[in-house]
C-alpha cells in the first residue's frame, strides 16, 4: 500500500487527505428533514432557506418592524425582508448567510446578480424528487436521519397510516414532550388509549409509556431515541422527569438495544416574540449525564451539548464512558471558528472514536452549504493531525486515512447503534 505522509506538510499530501475528507460519503445523523413521502413537510428552495429561524434572528438585528408584524407577512414577504436585510444593505458575511450563498453557487446559480426573482424563478422549475437527489449528490449524503416526534400532529397521521419507506430516510424518535411536558403530554397519551395517570404516574403508567415507546419505536424503525434538554436539567431529581427516565425510557432502551440521545443546553424561548428563533443557549451541569452514563453502564448514550464552555467536560466524559458516544456542533456551536475549536479537542482527547457533525438541516437545500463547508474545516484539522504524526516517523497509508475518515463520517455511529452497549 502506498505511504502518502512520508514528509509531512508537502502540499500534495494535504490535498491527499483534502480529497478523501471531501469525497467520503457521510451519514447525516440529525436533520429536521423530512422523507419525500411528507410532501411539504420536506422543505427545499430559496424562500424556505431565507426563512430558515437562523436567519430570521440575525435579520431583526437590522430591522425595526415590530415582531407581530414580521409574523402577520406571507412567507414571501418575509424572506424578501430578510434578503433585503441581510443581503442587500449588508454584506452577507454570518455563517448562515454566507450558507445560502454557498448552497446556491453549488446548485448552479449565479448569486453576484442577487437577483431574488431569478432565483425564486429556478428553484420553481426543479423538481421535487430531481432536486433532493441533486441535493443529497452534492453534500455526499448516504443517508439522512430525520427527527419524528409522535406528538406532532403534522407528521402523526402519516405513520399512522403508513407509507413506502425511502430507503436514504432513517427515522429517529424525538420525545421531548414526553419527558419535559408530562402534565400536558399524560392525557394525550391518555386520549390514543394508554392507560395512563398524569397525576399520580403508577408503575401501570410507567409500562404503558414503555408500550407507547415500543409501538412507535417498532412503528419508526427508529435506531436511536432522542431527546433535547434545558440548561439546568438535573438526574436524578425528585421530579416525574427522572421517574420517566428511570421507570419507562432506559429500560425500554435497554430492551432494544437503541441509545438515547441527550442534547443539553438549550434555553426554549428566551425571546418568544421571535418564535421558532428565540431559543437561547446555557451552560449545563454535566453531572446529570455523568449520572446517567455510570448508573446505567448498560444503557447506550449519545451527547452534543450547546454551550462552548461544556465541550471540554463532555469529551472528558466520554473518556470515561465507553457507553457515550459524542455527535455534532450543534445549532450555535455550528459555526467555523466552534467547529475548528471542538474537532480538535475531540480528536485530540478521543481519537476517532465521535462523530464530527451532522447538519442540523430544517431546509433540504442546506446540507449542500452545510457539509462542504464542515468537510473543509475537518479536513484542515486532520492535515494537521496527520502531520504532527508524520513527524514521529508513523506512517500512514491512504486506506487507513480512508478508514479514519469513514468512522468520522457515520462509521463509528452506526457501529456503537448496533453494539450490544
Ligand atoms: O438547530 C435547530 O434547528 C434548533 O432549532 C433545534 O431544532 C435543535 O437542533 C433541536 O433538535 O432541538
Ligand atoms: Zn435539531
Amino acid at each position: 500500500m502506498k505511504t502518502i505522509l512520508a514528509e509531512a506538510g508537502r502540499v500534495p499530501v494535504a490535498r491527499q487527505i483534502e480529497d478523501i475528507v471531501m469525497s467520503t460519503p457521510v451519514v447525516d445523523i440529525h436533520t429536521h428533514l423530512y422523507d419525500p413521502a411528507f410532501k411539504e413537510l420536506l422543505l427545499w428552495g430559496i424562500d424556505e432557506l431565507l426563512v430558515y429561524h437562523y436567519l430570521v434572528a440575525e435579520s431583526f438585528r437590522y430591522l425595526d418592524l415590530p415582531y407581530e408584524r414580521f409574523w402577520s407577512l406571507s412567507k414571501t414577504q418575509q424572506a424578501e425582508l430578510i434578503w433585503d436585510a441581510l443581503f442587500v444593505h449588508h454584506s452577507p458575511i454570518s455563517e448562515s448567510c454566507r450558507g445560502v450563498l454557498t448552497a446556491l453557487h453549488l446548485l448552479g446559480l449565479d448569486v453576484k446578480k442577487r437577483d431574488l426573482p431569478a432565483l425564486r424563478k429556478w428553484f420553481a422549475s426543479q423538481r421535487a424528487d430531481n432536486h433532493l437527489t441533486r441535493c443529497l449528490e452534492l453534500a455526499g449524503a448516504q443517508r439522512i436521519y430525520m427527527t419524528n416526534s409522535p406528538f406532532d400532529d403534522a407528521e402523526r397521521p402519516l405513520w399512522e397510516k403508513g407509507f413506502r419507506r425511502d430507503e436514504r430516510f432513517v427515522a429517529a424518535l424525538r420525545i421531548d414532550p414526553l419527558l419535559l411536558s408530562w402534565p400536558e403530554t399524560a392525557p394525550r397519551l391518555a386520549g390514543w388509549g394508554y392507560e395512563v395517570d398524569g397525576a399520580a404516574p403508577t408503575q401501570r403508567t410507567f409500562d404503558e409509556v414503555r408500550r407507547f415507546l415500543a409501538e412507535w419505536t417498532l412503528r419508526l424503525d427508529a435506531p436511536y431515541i432522542m431527546v433535547s434538554l434545558p440548561a439546568d436539567f438535573e438526574f436524578p431529581a425528585k421530579n416525574i422527569t427522572t421517574q420517566l427516565i428511570e421507570k419507562a425510557l432506559l429500560p425500554h432502551c435497554r430492551e432494544h438495544g437503541l441509545p438515547l440521545a441527550l442534547m443539553p443546553g438549550v434555553r426554549r424561548a428566551v425571546n418568544p416574540q421571535l418564535k421558532l428563533a428565540g431559543d437561547g443557549s446555557g451552560l449545563s451541569n454535566l453531572e446529570g449525564l455523568q449520572n446517567l452514563q455510570s448508573g446505567y453502564p448498560e444503557n447506550k448514550f449519545m451527547a452534543t451539548v450547546l454551550a462552548r464552555e461544556n465541550q471540554h467536560e463532555l469529551c472528558v466524559l466520554a473518556r470515561k464512558f465507553r457507553n457515550l458516544h459524542v455527535f455534532g456542533c450543534w445549532w450555535f456551536t455550528n459555526v467555523p471558528y466552534l467547529i475548528d475549536e471542538m474537532t480538535r479537542l475531540r480528536i485530540e482527547l478521543l481519537g476517532l472514536s465521535f462523530t464530527p457533525q451532522h447538519s442540523d438541516a430544517r431546509v433540504l437545500d442546506q446540507i449542500v452549504y452545510k457539509w462542504p463547508h464542515s468537510r473543509r474545516i475537518i479536513a484542515q484539522v486532520l492535515i494537521d493531525k496527520y502531520s504532527a504524526l508524520a513527524q514521529t516517523g508513523w506512517q500512514v497509508k491512504r486506506a487507513e486515512i480512508e478508514r479514519d475518515v469513514k468512522d468520522l463520517f457515520g462509521g463509528a455511529f452506526e457501529r456503537f447503534c448496533e453494539c450490544q452497549g
